[in-house]
């Protein structure tokens, strides 16, 4: 098989096959780029988001506060974009790989909620969801499918200023999430890290956890990212077409 120029060896992906198969338990982290066969664009790179538009004047409660509109248009238009995207080959083996081992956690960094779409139920969404709403004084969550609104939402609890149900730079992660993820990560046998650039703390600290802790890890990206280090197996090229391959029976 060839992707971006890399031949994988029928050797390396026998070897990942193999240890999936032998462990008892397994802990996956997912970013963009397992999304970006689905057509939703990554963060950073060449077509990413943060090309056209800095992460400072979207991404922050400050840029929210300074202009809550431009912030939420920008949330609609990618909860228009997602919801007209559907989960891809990647996103299914994994739901394969739920289904197969006792043990397992997938800990994904994407808001788009394709992962949940294809049928996964063991996981934590670390940095939220973009289908949802979160009130600025009281906190409350709804799921919020909307992708217009004439006037900013507000709270249907206390009528406070809703803004996107996501997490922001700065801010902490939902209640309970990075713990869990970080036992996974401590506890399995095998770490996937898929489709992420590696940059982003405390989600990028799971993979050096995994290995530290013992587990065998394994990277499908396009590109060297600062987890190729700590990888013990880089597969370089598209996670659409390489985990059929190394979680399916089709090699
Ligand atoms: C393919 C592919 C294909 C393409 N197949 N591969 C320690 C050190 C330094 C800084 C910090 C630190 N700890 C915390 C920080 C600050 C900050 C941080 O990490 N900053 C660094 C960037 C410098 N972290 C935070 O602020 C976090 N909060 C926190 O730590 O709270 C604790 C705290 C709070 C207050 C005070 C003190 C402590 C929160 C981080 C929130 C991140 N939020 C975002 C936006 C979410 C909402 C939204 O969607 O709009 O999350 S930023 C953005 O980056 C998004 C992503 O989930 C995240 C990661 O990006 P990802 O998924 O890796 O995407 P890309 O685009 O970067 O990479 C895609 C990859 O896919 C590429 O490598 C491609 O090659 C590859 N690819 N196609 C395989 N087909
Ligand atoms: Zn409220």
């Amino acid at each position: 098989m060839d992707c971006q120029g890399k031949t994988h060896t029928l050797k390396t992906l026998e070897q990942v096959r193999g240890k999936l198969s032998e462990a008892r338990s397994i802990s996956v982290l997912t970013g963009a780029g397992i999304s970006k066969p689905s057509g939703i664009p990554t963060f950073r790179g060449k077509d990413g988001l943060w090309r056209s538009c800095r992460a400072e004047d979207l991404a922050t409660m400050e840029a929210f506060l300074r202009n809550p509109r431009l912030v939420w248009d920008w949330y609609l238009y990618r909860r228009k974009l997602i919801s007209s995207c559907s989960p891809n080959p990647a996103h299914y083996a994994l739901v394969e790989i739920e289904i197969k081992v006792n043990d397992f956690l997938l800990i994904t960094q994407n808001v788009d909620g394709l992962h949940k779409m294809a049928g996964s139920k063991k996981m934590v969404e670390l940095h939220g969801n973009i289908f949802t709403s979160k009130c600025l004084n009281c906190g409350f969550v709804r799921e919020d499918f909307s992708l217009e609104y004439e006037e900013m939402p507000l709270c249907k609890k206390c009528g406070g200023m809703e803004r996107p149900g996501v997490v922001w730079f700065g801010e902490t992660l939902p209640e309970g999430a990075m713990e869990s993820a970080a036992a996974s990560a401590s506890a399995c046998d095998v770490f996937l890290v898929i489709g992420t650039s590696g940059v982003v703390q405390p989600a990028a600290s799971l993979a050096v956890l995994a290995r530290s802790s013992g587990a065998f890890v394994v990277e499908i990206n396009f590109e060297k990212t600062p987890l190729s280090e700590v990888a013990d197996i880089t597969l370089t090229g598209d996670a659409a077409e390489i985990l059929p391959l190394v979680v399916g029976d089709n090699l």
